[in-house]
């Protein structure tokens, strides 16, 4: 199946009139092309409903214009002084209604087609959090965040933008090609929406509320999208990628994510000199509380507190071990205990309690906060 072929694509000569920016190869007037059934059938819906609007435009303007020009004043035309034209008056109300129907129908189809969720072979809960999605495959134990990938110092520009900047995470949603995937969608904190233009799907998740949609690849490859609902100062740094599979790879994926959430569970259960800890809590830190209490652990000042010289993370353990397993409602400061494995959380925060000006020269092991879970 050739979905690409019937797009109507921008003249290729828009590109070089320097309108796109850095962007300027991807400029283009239309819709992105279409990656399953129900984006082709939005494109296609699309371009029916412009050239309608095209033909309305022709109906009323090209006679509006021309009678303007033939009966000017200036050529001696008195206006002529009738009223009521029952026939007319119908006709135009009768023309215009059978337009609507005529739009109608076929939206209404697109919408219930997406709208369709039954008879799916994988569904996966998609929680958003402020600024990250996280994906759980349910009947199976696989569970993961979703996080930005890409590097702090190419936002802050010291370095030069990546070809995905801000579209890239550390691990991407990973789907069987030609099989319905439903998803449903929740939100922890607030409004987000999940949104991916070339599978034709945008959803709100919403706290409290668990919402459904669908989508079905055949060609497998990466595909991006981003949050659409705004969601906070780091809403731009929330992008949604989907890598979609052979079946029999995304079998093999499914069994490695098994292997390695035992051997995560594994690495938990022994003890860890605090120097490798630190080590790796400071991956962890990069990757999962950067975003908010930044890498020098400064915060910023009115959002997100300093780490370093926080007299709550370099006083007991418990205290602090507290707010990071189950964090503080009501604030961005997220519950990470079914986030983080055990080890990464003892080696956050061992990292927190020696990074920076925080000198406390203690940490944590796995089994403590293991013990603390129960
Ligand atoms: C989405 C933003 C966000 C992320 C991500 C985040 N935090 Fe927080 N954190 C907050 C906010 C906001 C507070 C302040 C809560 C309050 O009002 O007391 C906070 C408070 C804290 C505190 C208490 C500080 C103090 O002095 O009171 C600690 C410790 C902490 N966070 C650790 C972490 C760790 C460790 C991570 C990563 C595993 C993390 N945070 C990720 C937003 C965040
Ligand atoms: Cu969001």
């Amino acid at each position: 199946m050739d979905m690409h072929r019937r797009s109507l694509s921008a003249p290729a000569g828009l590109a070089g009139l320097g309108l796109a920016g850095p962007a300027g190869a991807e400029f283009a007037l239309n819709l992105p092309p279409p990656a399953t059934e129900i984006a082709q059938r939005i494109h296609d819906l699309h371009t029916l409903i412009l050239w309608i609007c095209f033909g309305i435009f022709l109906v009323v303007f090209v006679p509006m214009f021309y009678a303007l020009w033939r009966h000017r004043k200036s050529r001696g035309h008195a206006a002529h002084d009738f009223h009521e034209n029952p026939r007319l008056e119908v006709a135009w109300t009768v023309v215009p209604v059978l337009i609507l129907i005529g739009m109608a129908v076929p939206s209404t189809s697109v919408v219930l087609a997406m709208k369709d969720t039954g008879a799916s072979e994988l569904t996966v809960k998609v929680t958003a959090r402020q600024w990250k999605w996280e994906y759980e495959y349910l009947g199976t134990e696989v569970r993961f965040a979703s996080n930005l990938a890409t590097p702090q110092a190419q936002i802050e520009n010291r370095e030069a933008k990546g070809e995905h900047y801000l579209l890239e995470v550390d691990r991407p949603l990973v789907v069987p090609t030609g099989s319905k995937i439903r998803l449903v969608l929740t939100a922890e904190d607030v409004i987000h929406a999940w949104w991916v233009p070339a599978f034709g799907v945008k959803q709100d998740a919403i706290p409290g509320f668990v919402r459904d949609a669908w989508f079905r690849v055949d060609a497998p490859g990466t595909y991006r999208g981003q949050c659409a609902e705004l969601c906070g100062v780091n809403h731009a740094f929330m992008p949604v990628v989907v890598e979609a599979v052979p079946p029999e790879r995304f079998a093999a994926w499914l069994d490695e994510q098994k292997t390695a959430r035992a051997a995560v569970q594994a690495a938990s259960a022994r003890d860890y000199p605090l120097a490798e800890l630190v080590e790796r809590g400071k991956a962890v830190y990069a990757a999962h509380c950067a975003a908010c209490h930044q890498e020098s652990g400064k915060g910023l000042p009115g959002a997100f507190p300093a780490l370093d010289g926080s007299p709550l993370v370099k006083g007991p353990l418990a205290a602090h071990l507290a707010i990071v397993l189950d964090g503080k409602p009501g604030t961005a400061m997220q519950a990470f205990a079914k986030q983080l494995s055990d080890l990464e959380l003892a080696a956050v925060v061992s990292y927190e309690r020696n990074a920076w000006g925080n000198k406390t020269g203690d940490g944590v092991q796995p089994r403590e906060v293991a013990a603390l879970r129960k």
